[in-house]
C-alpha cells in the first residue's frame, strides 16, 4: 500500500506542493496527511471540483509549476465544463494533475450512485482526451505511474489524471480535530421526527444524513412516508425539494449539509424568491465534509444565516445548543414561511449505519405513491 507520508514527499520533490480539491474517502489519508502537513494557502478545499480547476489554473499561471486536483470520480460531471474550455490544451494548455477517487470501479461492490460513474470514468477521460495512469498497491509501481504522469503534463501542457482505486492508501490518523458543537446530528434528526406531524416529505442530502434519517425514521415507525434520499447528485438535494415544494401542497422539510449547500451556493436565492411558504431549509453544519473523512469545510466560516435572509428567506434562525433546538422545534417549525435553519453540529457520527433497502427506483416509487395517495 502507499504511504501518504511518502507520497507527499514524492510530489515535493518532484515539483507538485499546491493541492486543492473537494475530499473523496477513497484518498481521505492522502488528504488528512495534506491537511496536516501543508500551509494553508498550499492546499485549498473549494467548494466544487470545477473551482478547483480555476484555482489550480490561477496557480499555474503565476508559478509556471504543475498543481494536484483531487476529486471523486462523481466531481468529474463539475469539471468538464473548466477542464475543455480553460485548461485544454486547445484552450489555455494547463497542466494539472488530476488525483480521481475511482467509486464504483467495475467488479468492485459500491453504492449505486457510484455505479454509472464508475463504470464510464475511463471513457469519460478518453472522451475528454485525458490520459489516465492506475494507482495499485504496490508502490514502486505506482509511483512510476505518477512520474509518467508528471512528464506528460509537463511536456504536453494539459490535465492527465491518476485514478485511486479502493484500498491504495496505508491508514493515516494524524491530528484530532477540535469539535466545537455537541449537537449531535442523529440525535437533532431524531428529535425533528418527534416533532413532526407525519405528512411533511422530507429530502435529504449526499452523505451520512440521510443514513440517519433513514434509520431515525424506522425507528420512529416510518413516521415519514415521503421521503427522498439524495444518494448522489451532490448540492442539488435543496432543488430536488423546491420541484417537490413547487408542483405540491405539502410541506417540504429539505435536510442539508454545508458542504453540499456551498456546492452549488446559488441555489439559496432561487429558493428564497420561489418557495413562498411552506418550506424548510435545514443545515445541518458541521463544518466539515463528514461522510467522507471530516475534511472542513467553509461552513463555520460562512455566515449562513446572513447569506440566507440577503436570499430572501422569510424566516432566519441559527441554532447550536439543544435548548435552542428545542425552543424552535417547539415555537418555529410551525411557522409556515419559508425558512432556513442553520443548525451547528459536532461532526461525530456512527460507523454501522445501515444502508437504505431497495432500489433508487424503488425508492422513487415509493414516494411518489406516497404523495399521489394524499392528494
Ligand atoms: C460532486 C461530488 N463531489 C464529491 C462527492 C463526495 N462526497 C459525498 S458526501 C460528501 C461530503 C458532504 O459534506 P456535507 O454536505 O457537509 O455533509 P456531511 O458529510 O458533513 O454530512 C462528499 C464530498 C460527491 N458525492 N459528489
Amino acid at each position: 500500500m502507499i504511504d501518504p507520508e511518502k507520497l507527499y514527499q514524492f510530489l515535493q520533490e518532484k515539483g507538485v506542493t499546491f493541492f486543492s480539491g473537494v475530499p473523496d474517502s477513497l484518498l481521505k489519508d492522502f488528504l488528512k496527511y495534506l491537511q496536516d502537513h501543508s500551509e494553508s494557502d498550499s492546499h485549498i478545499i473549494t467548494a466544487n471540483e470545477g473551482l478547483a480547476i480555476g484555482l489550480a489554473s490561477g496557480y499555474h499561471f503565476a508559478t509556471g509549476k504543475l498543481p494536484l486536483v483531487y476529486l471523486q470520480n462523481s466531481g468529474l460531471g463539475n469539471i468538464i465544463n473548466p477542464i475543455t474550455s480553460l485548461a485544454d490544451s486547445e484552450m489555455y494548455g494547463v497542466p494539472v494533475l488530476l488525483m480521481i477517487g475511482w467509486r464504483g470501479r467495475p467488479g468492485h461492490h459500491d453504492e449505486p450512485q457510484h455505479t454509472k460513474m464508475g463504470r464510464i470514468t475511463v471513457s469519460l477521460l478518453d472522451v475528454l482526451e485525458i490520459p489516465y495512469f492506475i494507482l495499485e498497491t504496490d508502490e514502486e509501481i505506482s509511483f512510476n505511474n505518477i512520474s509518467l504522469a508528471i512528464k506528460e503534463a509537463t511536456v504536453n501542457q494539459k490535465p492527465v489524471a491518476i485514478l485511486v482505486p479502493e484500498g491504495i492508501f496505508e491508514p493515516y490518523t494524524g491530528k484530532k480535530e477540535i469539535d466545537n458543537y455537541n449537537l449531535l446530528r442523529e440525535g437533532v434528526i431524531k428529535n425533528l421526527l418527534t416533532h413532526l406531524n407525519g405528512n411533511e416529505i422530507v429530502v435529504c442530502t449526499t452523505g451520512k444524513t440521510g443514513r440517519e434519517f433513514y434509520e431515525q425514521n424506522i425507528a420512529a415507525g416510518t413516521k415519514i412516508n415521503k421521503y427522498m434520499l439524495s444518494a448522489g447528485a451532490m448540492g442539488h438535494a435543496n432543488h430536488i425539494a423546491l420541484g417537490l415544494k413547487l408542483a405540491s401542497e405539502e410541506k417540504v422539510i429539505i435536510l442539508d449539509g454545508d458542504g453540499a449547500i456551498l456546492m452549488h451556493m446559488g441555489s439559496l436565492p432561487v429558493i428564497g424568491h420561489l418557495a413562498e411558504n411552506n418550506f424548510i431549509h435545514i443545515v445541518l453544519n458541521n463544518g466539515s465534509h463528514e461522510s467522507v473523512g471530516g475534511q472542513p469545510t467553509e461552513g463555520f466560516f460562512a455566515d449562513f444565516s446572513a447569506i440566507a435572509a440577503a436570499s430572501g428567506y422569510k424566516i432566519v434562525v441559527s441554532i447550536s445548543s439543544e435548548e435552542e433546538l428545542a425552543h424552535w422545534l417547539k415555537n418555529g417549525l410551525n411557522e409556515s414561511k419559508t425558512q432556513f435553519v442553520e443548525i451547528k453540529t459536532s461532526r461525530v457520527s456512527r460507523n454501522d449505519l445501515i444502508r437504505p433497502a431497495g432500489s433508487p427506483k424503488q425508492w422513487k416509487e415509493n414516494l411518489m405513491s406516497a404523495i399521489k395517495q394524499k392528494s
